[in-house]
C-alpha cells in the first residue's frame, strides 16, 4: 500500500511512534494508501520548526518582495502539477476528477494574487499630537500558524490560509483531516521546490484527538485557521480564546436558495442543482434549503425532481459522472442516518432517500429532495453535507427572508428573480457572508468568504484578509532634547 509521509523541518519522516492511520478510496471503498498516525511528539517537533524557520535570517531576511517572487513560484508549480494533485484528492475523497482539476488549476491564483500583495502592505506616519515626536506604524507576521482543514477541497481551504500567511511572512503547521490527507502531503513538497527555505510550511498528519488537540493548544502557535464542522470549531474557538490566539473558523451552513415566481426558472433550477447536487452536497456552501415561492411551487419542485432523476452517479474520474460516492464511511453513515431521521419525524421524500448500489461497491447516496419542509425541522435545521435538499414554500419577500435567516447558519444564501430592485433589498437583509443573486457557488481569490453567526468567525480570500495574518506595532521616538517634564504622570500632552 502506498505511504505518504509528514514534512517537518524540510524533512520527510514517518510519525515518532512508527504508527499508521489508512486512509479509504470511497469510489472503491477500499484502503488505498497509510498516512503518518502522529501525536504530540511530532506536533512539538513541527511548531518548533516552523518557530525556527520563523525566527531565522533565511526567512525573515527575505524583503517582501522577494517572498511574493516565491508564492508566485510555487503557483507555477501548482499550475504544472495540477493533473498529479487532482488525482490524489479524487483517490481520497471520492470529489469528481473534472471539478478538482478545475480547482487545481485555479488555486495558482491565490498565491499570484498574494504574492503580489505581500510588498504593499504599508503602515503609516501617524500625525501625532505631540510635538517633537515621530509616531508610524508597521504591519509584522504573527509567527506560527497551525492550518487545521477538512477533507472535503483539501487544497483550496489550505490556500485559502497558506497564500496570505506566507505572503505576510508567517510560517505554519498544517494538519489536514486525517480522511483525505494524501494530496496535501504531495502538495507541500512544491514549496521547497520553489524556494521557500525549510521549516516555512510543515505538514502532520493525524487525528483531531491525536494531533489537531495539542497543535492548536500549543505556546508557539499564534494563530488557528481552521476549516470544519460547528462542534470542532467550537472546541478550537474555547481553546484559542483560553491560550490568547488569534483564530479564523470557516464552519458550516445550511444555505438558502430563495427562488421568486419572476425568475429565470431553468436558471434557477440549474443554479439549484448545482449548490446541491455538485460535489454529492459536500461542501460548507450547499444550498441545502431551497425556499419557492408558492406560485411557481409545484413547477419548480418538479424540475428540481428530474434533474435529480437524471443525475449520473459512478467513477469520479469519468468525465460523464455527475455525482461520486460520499467521502468517507462515516459520513455516510451519519448521512443516511440523518435522512432516515427525517423519515422518522415525518418528512416528505418527493426523490432519491437512498442508498444507490453499483458494481464499485462505492459509498453512494442517491439525490435526495424532501418537500413541504418545515424550517423548525431538524432537517431544515442541522447541516447534512450530503445530497440532500429540504424543500420549503413561501408567500412574500418578507416570508423569504425570515426562512433564509431562521436557522443558527450565515454563511451563503442564493436569491433568483428578475426584479432588481429586490435584489438589493433582500441582499441587505439576508443574514449570511455571502449572497449570490442569479448565480451560486461562485468563489474568487478577490472576494471574501466566511460566515455570520454560527458559520464561523473571519473570512477568507480578498485583499484584507492578509491582514488577519499580521498584527500592528506603533514605534514612538521623542527627538526632543528636553528632559522628560514629570516622571510620574504619563505622557498624554
Ligand atoms: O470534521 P471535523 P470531520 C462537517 C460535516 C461532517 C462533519 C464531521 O457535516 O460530517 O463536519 O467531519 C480536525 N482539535 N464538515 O470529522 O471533526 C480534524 O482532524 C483540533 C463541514 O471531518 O470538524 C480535521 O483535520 N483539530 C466542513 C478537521 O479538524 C481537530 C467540512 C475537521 O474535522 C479537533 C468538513 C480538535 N479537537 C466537515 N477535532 C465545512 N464546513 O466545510 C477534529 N479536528
Amino acid at each position: 500500500m502506498k505511504r505518504f509521509e509528514n514534512l517537518i523541518g524540510g524533512e520527510k519522516c514517518p510519525a515518532a511512534s512508527g504508527k499508521w492511520l489508512r486512509s479509504l478510496d470511497p469510489y472503491r471503498n477500499e484502503d488505498w494508501c497509510e498516512i503518518p498516525d502522529s501525536d504530540e511528539v511530532d506536533v512539538d517537533r513541527a511548531v518548533e520548526a516552523a518557530r525556527d524557520a520563523f525566527q531565522s535570517d533565511a526567512w525573515r531576511s527575505l524583503t517582501p518582495t522577494a517572498r511574493g517572487a516565491l508564492l508566485r513560484r510555487v503557483g507555477d508549480l501548482i499550475a504544472e502539477n495540477a493533473e498529479r494533485l487532482a488525482e490524489l484528492e479524487v483517490r481520497d475523497n471520492g470529489k469528481l476528477l473534472s471539478e478538482m482539476l478545475a480547482q487545481l488549476k485555479y488555486i495558482p491564483q491565490w498565491y499570484y494574487y498574494f504574492g503580489g500583495l505581500a510588498d504593499k502592505i504599508e503602515g503609516g506616519v501617524l500625525p501625532i499630537d505631540k510635538a517633537d515626536h515621530f509616531v508610524y506604524t508597521n504591519w509584522e507576521p504573527l509567527g506560527v500558524i497551525a492550518a487545521i482543514t477538512a477533507w472535503n477541497s483539501p487544497l483550496l481551504l489550505l490556500t485559502w490560509k497558506l497564500a496570505p500567511g506566507l505572503a505576510a511572512g508567517n510560517t505554519f503547521v498544517i494538519k489536514p483531516s486525517e480522511f483525505a490527507s494524501a494530496s496535501t502531503l504531495a502538495f507541500a513538497d512544491l514549496f521547497e521546490e520553489a524556494g521557500f527555505p525549510a521549516g516555512v510550511v510543515n505538514v502532520l498528519t493525524g487525528t483531531g484527538r491525536g494531533a489537531g488537540q495539542r497543535l492548536v493548544s500549543h505556546p508557539d502557535v499564534a494563530k488557528v485557521a481552521f476549516t470544519g464542522s460547528e462542534a470542532t470549531g467550537r472546541a478550537i474557538s474555547s481553546s484559542a480564546g483560553a491560550n490568547l490566539k488569534h483564530a479564523t473558523l470557516e464552519l458550516g451552513g445550511k444555505s438558502a436558495n430563495i427562488v421568486f415566481a419572476d425568475a429565470d426558472l431553468q436558471a434557477a433550477a440549474a443554479g439549484v442543482a448545482s449548490g446541491i447536487f455538485a460535489a454529492t452536497g459536500q461542501t460548507c456552501m450547499a444550498g441545502s434549503r431551497l425556499l419557492v415561492q408558492r406560485e411557481v411551487y409545484e413547477e419548480f419542485l418538479q424540475a428540481i425532481c428530474t434533474i435529480a432523476e437524471g443525475i449520473k452517479l459512478g467513477n469520479p474520474v469519468d468525465p460523464d459522472t455527475q455525482m461520486g460516492p460520499v467521502a468517507n464511511a462515516p459520513h455516510y453513515q451519519k448521512v443516511l442516518g440523518m435522512i432516515s431521521q427525517a423519515m422518522d419525524d415525518g418528512a416528505e421524500l418527493a426523490y432519491g432517500g437512498n442508498p444507490h448500489t453499483d458494481a464499485s461497491g462505492g459509498l453512494f447516496i442517491q439525490p435526495t429532495v424532501f418537500r413541504d419542509v418545515s424550517n423548525e425541522s431538524r432537517l431544515a435545521q442541522e447541516e447534512i453535507f450530503g445530497p440532500v435538499l429540504a424543500v420549503i414554500p413561501f408567500d412574500t419577500e418578507e416570508d423569504a427572508i425570515a426562512i433564509a435567516n431562521g436557522t443558527p447558519f450565515g454563511l451563503a444564501a442564493g436569491v433568483w428573480t428578475t426584479n432588481m430592485s429586490r435584489t438589493f433589498r433582500i441582499s441587505q437583509k439576508l443574514k449570511s457572508g455571502t449572497v449570490w443573486v442569479n448565480t451560486y457557488r461562485a468563489l474568487s481569490y478577490i472576494a471574501p468568504f466566511g460566515g455570520m453567526k454560527a458559520s464561523g468567525l473571519g473570512r477568507e480570500s480578498g485583499q484584507e484578509m492578509i491582514k488577519s495574518y499580521m498584527q500592528t506595532k506603533t514605534v514612538w521616538i521623542n527627538n526632543s532634547t528636553e528632559a522628560v517634564t514629570n516622571p510620574f504622570i504619563m505622557r498624554l500632552s
